[in-house]
């Protein structure tokens, strides 16, 4: 272990607490300065625990002020106070009540972690373990309590005081302060419990749930920002029918409340009836947000929303069962946005970013198991591996039960659990016993081992006796502190498809377990042979993505090239094209030689073949638009990359796509936008889509005419999806306007941080040289407001994680600028420094003289010491020093 990493926390130490907190009193005085926070807790030693076991209460940055235990202030010797708790040495043998006062200073927390002040608003954020910034706790998602909460502020200046549960009671005091009383009926661990007062704009509404409860909703957001609020709103009220209807599952108080603060961590947080958000993922307008803002929107307040059942009724026993709650959450929400949308549009997406994100953290020195063994800051939990690989294996049980089978099993692990804190163990054993199934030690394996694994294909065809044989090995490569790996039981969905471009039907199939179109695959290899086929098929495998796996299939690019225009899988038809656009691209940017112009051609005919197909939709089309990405095409590479190589040769076959399918495109982009009034659903946001994909690829060319058009798209935009799509497409191209496009966007929309935030992320992601000075000069300047956690993710984040050819420069400067920040960042907020830090983790892939100035670079930020656990952590692990 390296000098300075704190030591692991370890699932297998997972112990109950000794003590049980029933039910929590908290009364909370807000005020300028120091707040005031008394605590009423009544416990009880947990039955086993023998008696005068001392009390160990978590408690971060509090000033104790009183202690005392069934109204007995308690002696000095009989408790310790330090940096990370409190420790009653002898409490009482049977239930008691502990009373405590802190004072905490809000204004003084930029960690953003307990109660701090976001632009004059008071909120809290307390998952993972910020309660024990806010008062002495067993802060551990196992302690379940209900919660009791008395809040008091100056009127004026909180009009608006809100937690958790119904409201009780509210009144007034003198010295123009009032109060407000909570009540939570439902136990809750700390981590979901919120807090805010502020004076704040609201919208209302109300649902009536399907056993006929009336819910008042209410979105809170800071002055003259509420009229945005309308489509989180409807949001809200289509997940509380989906989830009524899809899951069975109806809301459980008399109110929801969601309040949208400018000052956040995360994107929002699932806090009992009261979730509190980035205010990114609330405000939206046809001017200010783009169409994938509004269906962020809708994705994130649905995710919250799901929580409600997923995550506080049915809560995580420890932290390592995070995606207990987040994988499954996620997969909730994407099923509701499938619906909401184009499945496949939206299946697309999802496997886009379980690549970008997901596959690049299983592959580099970050990678960990859906469910950890270990961890020294939970806080760096909060991953894609987590979140999205998390939400891949819920979707293998419903692919392995099918629908149904799979309902059954959430309906029995909702009856068994309410109320609880669980394991992933419970929630398989759900599943098996409702379909009388085992799902196997290889598929629970997909908790436990990290890593992407590779399946590779072979087939052989046997025209004699008409028989196919597809022979299918899976490997997963080592990843840090597990070497070996063992194979895993994985459903691929597939079909063989005949040369009419229709799925075959064969007269047997042995190998594996097969039903309907789901092959059940858990052998290092697996041998499936189809008898009775009228002839050589075409496999379409892992359709739909049915695995999270890295797909090697025997096919060449004409085989590819049939099933993107035949296969009737929607996402195998879009796969396909990726294929052979990653066939093109890789030799090139590996710096095998010049792009194989006669490819680009075959794969421009396939596209515009997709493009000329009425029967597919517009989003769909868009999709088929765009090459694989720079980062995409990197881990590819896996090793010597030049990221400015890789983003040329992009360019380059972007721009011969652009001439190459010139007349469709023309077509497409000089399609006069929708005339009716901006709606951000499907049906008009996948016409715009498509439009403006084309007009991007065009831009791409360098053709001046076609840069014009672009910028025409850009000033004579009616709403911001079309401004942004042209103005990205401009920066993009290194169009001649889009120097004088982006001051116009300045102009406009500074004034607007959400809005800022989109010149900003552009502004990192220039593709030029000039990209790291201009960056620098934003963060420099006056009106930079680095202490808020978007505006800096877009600026920084938009450059290192948005431009890797210029954050890898050759001179490592970009490496040394980012590394700066993070370095001031993490004296003020660990958690969000340590996240941006993991822009670093792919530098072992780049050729060795960038490996070296990044490996240098991560080295020095080191050496600087007085870091944090949350960077220390990311540092160790990517310096592979454990
Ligand atoms: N549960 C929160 C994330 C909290 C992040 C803590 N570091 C949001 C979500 O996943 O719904
Ligand atoms: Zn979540």
């Amino acid at each position: 272990m390296s000098d300075n990493a704190s030591p692991f926390i370890y699932l297998k130490d997972y112990a109950p607490s000794a003590y049980v907190i029933d039910s929590v009193d908290l009364d909370v005085t807000i005020a300028p300065g120091t707040c005031r926070v008394a605590a009423r807790l009544a416990m009880a030693p947990r039955k086993g625990t023998a008696p005068g076991t001392p009390l160990v209460l978590d408690g971060e940055e509090l000033t104790l002020v009183s202690v005392s235990i069934d109204g007995k202030a308690l002696t000095k010797d009989a408790y310790e106070a330090s940096e990370n708790g409190l420790t009653i040495h002898t409490p009482p043998a049977a239930a008691f009540v502990l009373e405590t006062e802190v004072d905490i200073e809000p204004e003084e927390n930029t960690e953003l972690s307990g109660l701090y002040r976001s632009e004059g608003i008071w909120c809290t954020q307390c998952e993972a373990e910020g309660f024990r910034r806010i008062t002495y706790f067993l802060d551990r998602p196992d302690v379940m309590a209900t919660y009791s909460v008395r809040i008091t502020a100056d009127k004026a200046e909180a009009p608006v005081l809100l937690s958790n549960g119904n409201p009780r009671e509210t009144g007034e005091l003198p010295d123009g302060r009032h109060f407000a009383v909570w009540d939570d009926p439902h136990p809750k661990p700390a981590y979901l419990f919120a807090l805010v007062a502020g004076d704040l704009d609201k919208i209302s509404d109300s649902f009536t749930t399907a056993s006929g409860r009336t819910v008042d909703l209410n979105i809170y957001t800071e002055h003259g920002k509420a009229a945005r609020a309308d489509y989180a709103m409807d949001s809200l009220k289509r997940s509380m029918k989906w989830d009524e209807e899809r899951f069975g599952r109806e809301y459980d108080l008399d109110v929801f409340n969601i309040v949208a603060v400018s000052s956040f961590n995360a994107g929002a947080m699932e806090n009992k009836g009261l979730n509190i958000f980035n205010d990114r993922f609330i405000l939206a307008d046809p001017e200010s947000a783009t169409d994938a803002d509004y269906a962020d929107i809708e994705r994130v307040v649905a995710h919250e929303y799901f929580h409600n059942w997923t995550g506080n009724r049915i809560t995580c026993r420890d932290w390592f069962q995070l995606c207990l709650k987040e994988g499954l959450t996620v997969y909730r929400d994407q099923a509701f946005s499938a619906d909401m949308r184009s499945k496949a549009v939206n299946r697309i997406e999802d496997v886009r970013l379980l690549r970008q994100a997901q596959f690049a953290e299983d592959g580099g020195p970050l990678a960990h198991p859906v469910r950890p063994e270990k961890f020294r800051e939970i806080n760096n939990f909060y991953t894609a591996t987590v979140y999205n690989k998390g939400a891949e294996v819920v979707r293998m049980i419903a692919s392995l039960l099918g629908e149904d089978g799979f309902r059954a099993g959430m309906d029995l692990y909702f009856e068994r659990h309410d109320g609880e804190a669980t394991t992933v163990e419970a929630f398989l054993k759900s599943f098996e016993d409702a379909n009388k199934v085992s799902l196997g030690d290889a598929f629970y394996r997909w908790y436990a081992q990290a890593g992407t694994p590779r399946v590779t294909v072979t087939d052989h065809w046997d025209e004699a006796n008409r028989r196919y044989t597809l022979t299918l090995a899976q490997r997963t490569e080592p990843t840090p502190g597990q070497e070996t790996k063992q194979p895993l039981k994985m459903p691929m969905r597939f079909g063989l498809v005949g040369p009419n471009g229709a799925d075959m039907e064969w007269e047997r199939a042995r190998g594996a377990v097969i039903r309907g179109d789901v092959a059940e695959i858990e052998d290092e290899t697996t041998t499936l042979t189809f008898e009775g086929l009228s002839a050589r098929p075409v496999p379409s495998l892992f359709r739909g993505f049915s695995a999270p796996v890295t797909l090697d299939a025997p096919m060449n690019a004409d085989q590819r090239l049939f099933l993107a225009g035949h296969d009737r899988d929607p996402f195998n038809r879009w796969q396909a094209m990726q294929d052979v656009a990653s066939a093109i691209l890789v030799p090139a940017a590996r710096g095998d030689g010049p792009v194989d112009a006669d490819a680009v051609k075959a794969l421009a005919g396939a596209i515009e073949q997709t493009l000329r197909d009425a029967s597919l939709d517009a989003a769909f089309k868009a999709s088929c638009l765009a090459l694989p990405t720079e980062s995409s095409l990197a881990r590819t590479l896996a090793r010597n990359v030049d990221p400015e190589r890789v983003h040329q040769v992009r360019r380059d076959v972007l721009a011969m796509l652009g001439e190459q399918l010139r007349g469709v495109l023309g077509d497409l982009a000089d399609a006069a936008p929708a005339a009716d009034a901006y709606d951000p659903g499907a049906q008009q946001a996948g016409p715009r889509g498509l439009r403006n994909q084309a007009s991007s690829l065009l831009a791409a060319t360098g053709e001046p005419a076609d840069q014009d058009r672009t910028e025409r798209h850009y000033r004579d935009a009616g709403n911001m999806t079309d401004r942004m799509a042209a103005l990205g497409a401009l920066v993009a191209s290194n169009a001649p306007a889009a120097e004088s496009c982006m001051a116009d966007f300045h102009e406009r929309f500074c004034a607007d941080p959400l809005v800022l935030d989109k010149w900003l992320r552009l502004t990192g992601a220039t593709p030029s040289a000039a990209a790291l000075d201009r960056v620098k000069a934003v963060y420099d300047s006056a009106e930079f407001d680095r202490g808020n956690p978007n505006r800096l993710r877009s600026l920084i984040g938009g450059f290192a994680a948005g431009n890797q050819a210029q954050f890898a420069r050759a001179d490592g400067q970009g490496f040394a600028f980012v590394a700066d920040v993070i370095a001031w960042l993490d004296g003020r907020n660990p958690q969000l420094a340590s996240r941006l830090l993991t822009v670093f983790s792919d530098y072992g892939i780049y050729e060795s003289s960038r490996r070296a100035a990044a490996r240098q670079t991560l080295e020095s930020l080191t050496q600087k010491g007085g870091l944090s656990r949350d960077t220390n952590d990311i540092l160790v692990r990517m310096l592979g020093k454990e």
